[in-house]
């Protein structure tokens, strides 16, 4: 397989400034035509070759100028197209290819989902659709013909305005004209076509321009998009008011499809979306839906200025556009709803995604600088720790040296391709500061460690703390640089009150924040009378782990009293953490400890403080999960130990406030449903008490869960009390899956979560469930949201299970990977990336693992995607 490495970058020689494109639909038989406005870059020497990207194509007529080029001219294969020694002078090429929407199960380039023709060419679909110098460098402005019959597809949708549409005379077909004034790179291009409903409205911006929008959606499903509408006009108003951006087109369209390897697709004035993240009604999704259509909606919407007017240079930079829209996005949300509720499920999404990444064999840099293929680099790394990366950026410059650098980067670079050192260029200039050690964020992969220790001296009230860096080997980097770590600190007196900082190297403070850029640095604090409790990295200043063994005195000591809602939390998942690392270290031997009663009577305290946001309350009850506490284990991991440690402290801690979780089950979320942050914030702590009062003594839990089930008005509440009979095999689990069933047949993405319960459960027995479901009507092996819901959540979402001591977890998933991988290679690779942590397992199943990837990578006929995950993991 080839290396693409970042070294290699050059400009390209050819560049194309117009695109006309003819795209007559058909199922199986769509020709488009591609008339190319092409010219030499500057400094390109005469008769240099021109190579047009293909993937899978066949060409049918070429004119170059109107004229057919000599046969020796060209050479025409199906993954590229050149001409040996193009003209000098800028010249037109017409090029005709036919492609088979119908067959293309791989859902890159144009495809048919439930009979609509979509599009999707990030990272390089276009290749799919004609020859192209497909790379993000090369923009052009597009004007698109769309022609379809006209009951097939009576709605005609491209990039940019439309310019005019009508029936084609003696014919059933019709023909739709948009025009994209906006040059853009070809995996920005889209269309849809099809028999779509329409939900529109409209937004005017704060310059006076009429914006039209429009959702289109399956016949039956518009009282669906009316959250996904609301979220797109607070975020275009959101992107003004914050960034000062505006929208640049007449109108803005966002199409809902089934069929869809992404979230989601930012395409010029034509959002292409996985319907999962469109559709919402209390009747169908989850708060949780909810909140994350507010957010993909919200980041595609964003997308438009950070990614389609300022795009990557190549793909490398994939991080410039997804970490920088990933952190706008989440602040959009956090200005919506709790920024400390926000910020714990950023945190914890990190934590269990990303930094599992990093600690394995598929750990890469922000800016990866090679790769095989790039669809295997839309990562929690390049994503999460990119927006991390992004804040920390906000932090280090504060708000408004950070508002400049942007609007700086966006008056510089509009218009343009470009890179992280521009990006960070602009930050430099707005700051006046040196941003070079900062940047080794983007090029060294892993978590760094922090060790803290401090010495508080009464006699001379000072605190001194000394803070060390570390980062261990990550693939093909095996030393690295000490990085400059914004560590945001709190000192906290006796009292509970915030000390103020009072720090000796001023230069190396700012505020609150301390800049650790050495491998060891001592901090100094003078009028420091009584010792302190330490607020380390308030509000996760850093992605990093910190080893700062607090005492459990100290940590019981934040959880009550820090005024930074985060380290609140923080205090108690490390204490949560600390005991189920005690209770699994037992395990392993063969011992049982009992719980420690101090942490079981925190959480009460915690559970019944009416001052405290049950949002907050239920991000502190929730312990941390299976998958996290195997990344602290990190090494010789027992999943069963785990589980059991887990399980233990579940129910010591609802054995101990069974009363108060069957009470506060009953009064919480009891107002009609309203998908806001306050009701979802009580829907939350009621679905945590529903979960801990199963494993309470209470003689009723059974009924009062089996009743919530039954008589839930919403599809949070309904799925929770599902969870909880399913995962806890209580009695009515049975009867509720079934009625769960009658009441949902109908609607595939409520039919997902029924799949993903059943698939989560941590039961002996789960995967021969799994295994026959795949089998149930509601299944499709086709569709990318099916297998996830249901294979996918078995795989991540279940530790105990997918790592089964008989390896028939590993042998299931090597079995779906080979089946799905002719047909989509991307979603098969997505899959087999859960094999990530194979290594840090015992021995016995780490061998089992081990036996299957290699299995795979014997397969002569292993797609490129998958091929990447499989060799990397195994390397
Ligand atoms: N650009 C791919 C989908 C997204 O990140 O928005
Ligand atoms: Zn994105």
């Amino acid at each position: 397989q080839t290396v693409v490495r970042l070294e290699d970058y050059r400009p390209p020689a050819y560049l194309i400034d117009r695109v006309d494109l003819d795209v007559r639909l058909h199922p199986s038989a769509t020709r488009v035509t591609a008339v190319l406005a092409i010219r030499p870059a500057e400094g390109t020497p005469a008769g240099t070759p021109l190579v047009l990207d293909g993937d899978g194509l066949r060409l049918e007529h070429l004119l170059l100028d109107g004229r057919s080029p000599e046969p020796e001219a060209y050479a025409a294969s199906p993954v590229a197209l050149t001409l040996h020694c193009p003209p000098a002078q800028p010249f037109r090429l017409e090029i005709e290819t036919v492609i088979n929407p119908e067959a293309n199960s791989a859902l890159m380039g144009l495809y048919r989902s439930s009979g609509t023709y979509c599009t999707q060419c990030e990272a390089e679909g276009f290749r799919r659709i004609t020859y192209f110098l497909d790379r993000p460098d090369v923009l052009a402005v597009y004007t698109t013909r769309i022609e379809a019959d006209r009951t097939e597809a009576p709605v005609l949708l491209g990039n940019g305005n439309p310019v005019e549409a009508g029936p084609i005379a003696g014919t059933e077909r019709h023909y739709a004209i948009w025009h994209d004034p906006h040059p853009k790179p070809a995996y920005l291009f889209a269309l849809v076509a099809g028999r779509l409903a329409s939900v529109h409205d409209t937004f005017t911006t704060r310059s006076g321009r009429l914006v039209r929008l429009a959702i289109h959606v399956e016949p039956g499903k518009e009282d669906m998009c009316g959250w996904a509408m609301d979220s797109l006009k607070r975020s275009m108003a959101w992107d003004e008011h914050v960034f000062g951006l505006e929208y640049d087109l007449d109108v803005f369209n966002i199409v809902a499809v089934s069929d869809f390897n992404m979230g989601a697709m930012e395409n010029k004035g034509l959002n292409i979306f996985n319907d999962k993240y469109v559709l919402a009604d209390p009747e169908t999704a989850t708060d949780q839906d909810y909140g994350h259509v507010e957010a993909v909606i919200a980041h595609e919407y964003f997308h438009n200025w950070t990614g389609n007017r300022i795009t990557c240079r190549d793909w490398f930079q994939l991080c410039l556009k997804e970490g920088l829209t990933v952190f706008r996005d989440q602040e959009f949300s956090s200005d919506m709803r709790s920024r400390p509720v926000k910020r714990i499920a950023d945190v914890r999404m990190l934590k269990s995604h990303q930094f599992p990444e990093d600690a394995g064999p598929l750990a890469h840099p922000v800016r990866p600088r090679a790769y095989r293929e790039i669809n295997n680099f839309y990562t929690a790394t390049v994503y999460e720790k990119g927006a991390e990366v992004v804040r920390m950026l906000k932090t280090l410059l504060g708000a408004e040296d950070f508002a400049a650098g942007m609007a700086l980067y966006i008056r510089r670079h509009d218009g343009d391709a470009a890179t992280i050192e521009q990006f960070l260029a602009c930050f430099a200039e707005a700051g006046g500061r040196d941003l070079e050690q900062f940047a080794l964020w983007y090029e060294q992969a892993g978590t760094p460690r922090l060790e803290v220790t401090s010495a508080h001296d009464p006699d001379t009230a000072t605190l001194s703390l000394t803070l060390t860096q570390s980062l261990g080997p990550t693939p093909g980097q095996a030393s690295k640089l000490p990085m400059l770590i914004p560590v945001r600190l709190g000192l906290i007196g006796p009292e509970g009150a915030d000390i103020g900082l009072r720090p000796r190297e001023r230069d190396r403070v700012q505020g609150d924040v301390l800049l650790l850029s050495e491998r060891s640095q001592t901090f100094t604090f003078d009028g420091v009378t009584e010792r302190p409790v330490l607020s380390l990295l308030r509000g996760f200043s850093a992605p990093v782990t910190v080893n700062a063994t607090p005492s459990p005195a100290d940590l019981l000591f934040l959880l009550q009293h820090d005024s930074d809602p985060f380290n609140r939390w923080q205090a108690a998942q490390d204490l949560a953490t600390r005991e189920l690392m005690r209770l699994y270290a037992a395990r392993r031997k063969g011992d049982v400890l009992a719980v420690d009663a101090a942490l079981v009577s925190a959480l009460g305290d915690v559970l019944t403080d009416e001052d405290l946001d049950p949002a907050f309350r239920a991000q502190v009850l929730h312990l941390p999960g299976e998958a996290d506490l195997a990344r602290d284990i990190g090494r010789d991991v027992d999943p069963d130990a785990i589980l059991s440690a887990r399980t233990q402290l579940r129910h010591a801690i609802g054995r101990a406030h069974g009363q108060t979780f069957a009470s506060l089950a009953d009064r919480l979320g009891r107002r009609p449903f309203a998908p806001d942050a306050a009701d979802a914030g009580e829907r939350a702590l009621k679905g945590l008490c529903l979960a801990y009062l199963a494993v309470s003594d209470q003689d009723t839990r059974a009924d009062i869960i089996a009743r919530h089930a039954r008589e839930a008005d919403n599809m949070t509440d309904r799925i929770a009390a599902l969870s909880v009979l399913v995962h806890e095999h209580l009695a009515g689990a049975d009867t509720a899956l079934a009625a769960f069933e009658r009441r949902h047949a109908g609607h595939p993405l409520a039919m997902d979560k029924w799949f993903t319960v059943q698939a989560t459960s941590p039961h002996a027995g789960t995967l021969t469930i799994v295994d026959a479901l795949t089998r149930h009507p509601a299944f499709d092996w086709t569709n990318p949201n099916r297998v996830r819901a249901l294979v996918g959540a078995f795989t991540t979402g279940n530790q105990s299970q997918f790592t089964r001591p008989d390896g028939a977890g590993f042998v299931y998933l090597g079995d779906v990977v080979e089946r799905l991988d002719q047909r989509n290679p991307q979603l098969a690779a997505r899959l087999v990336s859960a094999f990530r942590s194979w290594q840090a397992l015992e021995p016995k199943r780490a061998a089992l693992a081990e036996g299957v990837l290699s299995k795979l990578a014997g397969r002569a006929t292993l797609s490129k995607d998958t091929r990447d995950i499989v060799e990397r993991c195994l390397a």
